[in-house]
């Protein structure tokens, strides 16, 4: 392993030393990374989009950002406490095994012991919190009074529970409304923020903030991020004002048995494979979405048939995502009008919806294949 890893490294330095720079978009869009990474004479196909992101000598604090790009003291501290209710659930699920806990959730999915301990500790979070006045969840789609704040949280405490086993990464999705909306008769154009929590070797959590979406990094220890009494800071920003780009050479197929029924979701997988575009697809919706965000491209289609029908939720799934994808620069179709699913009315909690989300002329195209508009 050791060895593995210093040659990856000394491969990396070299090319870096000896290379032609490959301008962010081209190397993003997975046309020049050949030579990069060894070269033809090994068959690297430069598909595989690495990152290009650079260390850092330091990283803003979460206070540096939120104080800049959240004036709303009230939203701050919303977002602070949803924060420490991912970092509860990084902790949780680090030492929990995933087994069935014997019930079921009102949907009739298997309720999973990580499920309901994600749920647990979102459900104290809003109560605990001094700004937030309804929760709902997807374990209880029903909107429950909390306290005497003004934010309406709706949120899936643990996406993925088809792949948790399998140790593959899962997330929280967390969409918030405030008082004038509430959530139901709401749409997700009406939230105030969104966040959405990605749980893999490390914890990343995206936010909608003022000019765009950030993401912060849990409990990592950069250089420059040591506080004078030795402890770290526990959330660093580790990307700022992402931009999801018009084009895209990654797909994500959700619900590809639909292909069956609708041919022009057939023909859309089809100029994908022509067109040589990267497959990446864990049947997690958290990480298969939040790829958009670190690769700075890409397009999830989960269009729905009569045999094959809606399964995603609007309140805590499409509309976070959507609330963050489209300030990132990307776009959404709801799978019917082809419009945003941002303008989609909430009539209930659990409430399904198809979707398409990410770059935008791949947006475009998914309506266009599916004659959405
Ligand atoms: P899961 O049931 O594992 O929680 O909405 C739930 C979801 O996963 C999404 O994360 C994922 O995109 C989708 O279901 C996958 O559905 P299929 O298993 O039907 O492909």
């Amino acid at each position: 392993m050791k060895f593995a890893a210093s040659l990856i490294l000394f491969v990396a330095g070299t090319a870096s030393a000896f290379s032609p720079v490959a301008p962010a978009f081209s190397r993003a869009a997975g046309l020049s990374t050949t030579k990069v990474f060894g070269g033809d004479e090994y068959g690297a196909s430069g598909t595989s989009f690495y990152t290009d992101v650079e260390k850092k000598d330091s990283y803003a604090s979460l206070d540096d950002i939120l104080n800049e790009k959240c004036k709303d003291e009230k939203l701050q501290q919303v977002i602070r406490d949803m924060l420490d209710a991912c970092a509860d659930i990084t902790e949780a699920l680090r030492t929990a095994l995933v087994t069935v806990e014997g019930s079921a959730n009102t949907f009739g999915d298997a309720q999973l012991s990580v499920d309901v301990i994600a749920d647990n500790i979102m459900w104290e979070a809003c109560k605990s919190s001094s700004v937030v006045r309804e929760g709902a969840s997807e374990e209880d789609p029903i909107v429950r009074d909390v306290g005497e704040g003004e934010y309406t949280v709706c949120w899936d405490p643990l996406d993925g529970s088809s792949i948790v086993d399998n140790n593959w990464a899962v997330g929280t999705m967390i969409g918030i409304w405030g008082s004038e909306t509430g959530l139901i008769g709401a749409t997700g154009n009406d939230q105030k923020t969104a966040l959405i929590a990605l749980y893999g070797p490390r914890t990343t959590v995206l936010v909608g903030l003022e000019d765009g979406t950030y993401e912060f990094s849990y409990g990592c220890t950069p250089e420059g991020c040591q506080l004078p009494d030795g402890s770290w800071e526990p959330w660093i920003c580790s990307r700022d004002k992402i931009q999801i780009a018009e084009d895209c050479k990654i797909f994500s197929p959700a619900n590809l048995r639909a292909a069956q029924e609708v041919p022009g979701y057939k023909k859309l997988v089809d100029h994908y494979m022509t067109e040589r575009y990267t497959l990446r697809y864990s049947g997690g919706l958290v990480p298969d979405v939040y790829q958009q965000f670190t690769k700075n491209q890409g397009v999830f289609t989960n269009p729905t048939s009569k045999a094959s029908p809606a399964k995603l939720r609007l309140a805590f799934e499409a509309c976070p995502f959507g609330y963050l994808v489209e300030k990132a620069g990307g776009k959404t179709s709801d799978g019917v009008s082809g419009g945003s699913v941002l303008d989609v009315k909430i009539e209930a909690v659990d409430q399904r919806t198809p979707l398409a989300i990410g770059s935008a002329n791949e947006v475009d195209r998914f309506n266009e294949y599916l004659e959405l508009k």
